[in-house]
């Protein structure tokens, strides 16, 4: 390998090691809770008000987990960024492509966020499954063979054979142009994409609404006095329940988009309460 060839060969180091971080943590989010995250139960929950089935949101947290290990590693890392690359396509598609391009940054209520990162993920995922782990990986020393016979459809081209591949066959200039054709058709397609459409503007609120959206009851805790009432309203596009934490004063049916559950509250103290499916979306009223 001449001098370029052995920089070059280091460029996925640095990728799949982040990109693997990343992944590996909300796996883990995902898989066993840490972090934070809401565990495998709780986030098969929030897959299904999503429409998503239990076996597929499992074999996310499973691609996510055990890809982001993979990358980190260098270990079968076109098969760990083949599964990273199908849950990105999924989380860009069905969840952010709705919220438009960017982000919320600026923590918009009832907003989402926008395509953006995900698309970035996206774009290192099918970088690393081009290349394979570059230097410092496991795939080096225990899978040398395994790169020949894991071809992905678009090409299979690693950078050991870019060397032999630039001399310029036609086959390897179809391969790019594969490549880039998709590329372009997936930027297409994206740009193409409708605007956020949640809007409550114009719709008056009772008091004392506790509203629900990105995964979170706002306000909470909410204050009040005996006797008064309390109202529920979702926002967004997920399903979410109003839940006792112990009891069953609260114990709202599943609320789509528009949902609305009102409560009257008859005993002061406080009222912890939390989304059946989404265990992790947690609130609060205190009745005075
Ligand atoms: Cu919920």
């Amino acid at each position: 390998m001449n001098n370029i060839g052995a920089l070059v060969a280091w460029a996925p180091t640095f990728l799949r090691l982040v990109v693997g971080i990343v992944f590996f943590v909300h796996g883990a989010q995902k898989m066993w809770g840490w972090y934070g995250g809401p565990g495998l139960s709780g986030w098969v929950g929030f897959a299904a008000t999503m429409g998503t089935p239990q076996w597929l949101a499992f074999l996310a947290a499973f691609a996510e987990f055990f890809g982001g290990i993979g990358l980190i590693f260098g270990l079968l890392t076109r098969l760990s960024a083949l599964g990273i690359f199908c849950v990105m396509v999924v989380a860009v598609l069905k969840v952010h492509l709705a919220h438009g391009f960017f982000l919320n940054w600026f923590m918009e209520p009832n907003r989402g966020h926008g395509y953006e990162y995900s698309l970035t993920l996206l774009a290192a995922a099918v970088s690393i499954m081009l290349t394979g782990c570059g230097r410092l990986g496991l795939d080096n020393k225990m899978f040398a063979g395994y790169n020949k016979f894991l071809v992905w459809s678009v090409y299979p081209m690693s950078l050991e054979r870019l060397g032999a591949e630039r001399r310029g066959t036609m086959k390897a200039k179809l391969g790019w142009a594969r490549v880039f054709g998709i590329v372009i058709l997936a930027v297409l397609s994206l740009s193409c994409n409708k605007k956020s459409t949640s809007s409550t503007v114009g719709i008056p609120l009772p008091r004392n609404t506790v509203i629900i959206a990105d995964f979170s009851f706002s306000p909470t805790p909410l204050n009040i006095s005996v006797g008064d009432t309390v109202t529920w309203r979702n926002n967004g596009p997920s399903g979410h329940t109003v839940t006792s934490d112990t009891g069953n004063e609260l114990n709202s049916a599943l609320l789509g988009r528009g949902g609305v559950y009102t409560h009257i509250f008859n005993t002061a103290g406080m009222h912890d309460y939390h989304c059946a499916p989404h265990p992790f979306m947690r609130g609060r009223v205190v009745v005075q």
